[in-house]
């Protein structure tokens, strides 16, 4: 039988493949799953809020009850201030960055950016939500105080990024350029231990993933492509939790499209929290990830912490057919179809 490998194991093994590896991204990996297994008890706790007390409320340890996404949002910063790695943070539950002191003498040298609970809206309901974050070198000199700059960096910096889903088992991915790997939760043992290694996305697959109920508000070229999918005889899966939608498609093939509506002319999703982290992801996997205005998602140039950006991201020949789709439907700045 396999040894079991918990998710600090291989952090470290993979650490000594790199001869000048100082061990700190090691440390600030680990601090996420941490905070992830906190957050995972929580969420599994969710159903209960009836007899653990309701946002706002006082539980019965005289606790004020938080909303699940920022409970989440505050165990991961908390759980960051510990290696010193980290000199900032950025939350989708928050404006601005956040400065994170340094510890002792440490000069910290990394800033994280989070969704720290994708698809909340789900929570009430049972289903599956997940945490998502990306991992930057600061470009600011390590003995000034980090700024914007620091975080408003293109996708293809990413030194590692990844996402956990509390679903049916709760489960860790991440990567750092070095392939991807998928770590389960024992909750036995309390550890993340490798169960999916070097996970490649494949080149097709049988599933395709959007708000239909958005259909008449896409544009043309967005139309045809999903009467194409349908067509085919593709399946539709649409669960309203970005994370898990993509967890699917990862292993199983298919399309993933968010793209801009009436309501949300930009897109919806969040270029640093989101749409980054996870098209770092899948193209390590060997998919594709791009803007419905055909952009590679991961060389877009960020401008604001909280920027949102249309996404078409999956298994590699999907998104290139989609983007057939685009160059052939789009019409012409006079109106004209090409
Ligand atoms: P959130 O970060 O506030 O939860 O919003 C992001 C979520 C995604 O997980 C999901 O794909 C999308 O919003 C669903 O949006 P819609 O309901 O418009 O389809
Ligand atoms: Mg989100």
């Amino acid at each position: 039988m396999n040894r079991i490998v918990t998710l600090d194991e291989f952090i470290i093994h993979q650490q000594k493949d790199f001869a000048h590896a100082t061990g700190e991204l090691t440390g600030l990996l680990r601090d996420i799953g941490v905070a992830s297994k906190i957050v995972n008890r929580e969420v599994n706790k969710a159903g209960l809020v009836n007899i653990l007390g309701v946002e706002g409320s006082e539980n019965s340890h005289g606790e004020q009850v938080q909303k699940l996404d920022m409970y989440a949002h505050d165990k991961l910063i908390e759980c960051l201030k510990n290696s010193g790695e980290v000199c900032g943070v950025a939350s989708e539950e928050e404006e601005g960055f956040i400065k994170i002191k340094s510890v002792g003498k440490k000069e910290a040298k990394y800033v994280v950016l989070f969704d720290p609970l994708d698809g909340s809206s789900n929570i009430d309901v049972n289903v599956s939500v997940g945490t998502i974050f990306s991992i930057f070198r600061r470009k600011s000199n390590s003995k000034k105080e980090v700024n914007i700059k620091d975080f408003l960096q293109k996708g293809v910096e990413q030194v590692a990024s990844g996402y956990v889903v509390y679903g049916t088992s709760t489960i860790l991915v991440y990567t750092t350029g070095q392939g991807v790997n998928g770590f389960t939760l024992d909750p036995s043992i309390g550890e993340f231990c490798l169960s999916h290694r070097d996970i490649k996305i494949p080149a097709r697959g049988n599933y395709y993933s959007v708000n239909q109920g958005y259909y008449l508000k896409f544009d043309v070229e967005m139309r045809r492509y999903i009467d194409h999918c349908s067509d085919m005889n593709l399946r539709l899966r649409y669960i309203g939790s970005m994370v898990s939608d993509i967890h699917r498609i990862l292993f199983q093939g298919g399309i993933f499209l968010y793209p801009n509506t009436r309501k949300f002319p930009k897109g919806k999703l969040r270029l640093l929290y989101e749409c980054n982290p996870l098209a770092m992801i899948v193209e390590e996997a060997g998919g594709k990830a791009i803007s419905a205005q055909l952009e590679r998602i991961l060389e877009m140039e960020p401008s604001e912490l909280h920027q949102r950006c249309t996404i078409v991201i999956g298994s590699p020949d999907m998104v290139d057919e989609l983007k057939e789709f685009i160059e052939r439907y789009k019409p012409v700045s006079n109106g004209v179809h090409k």
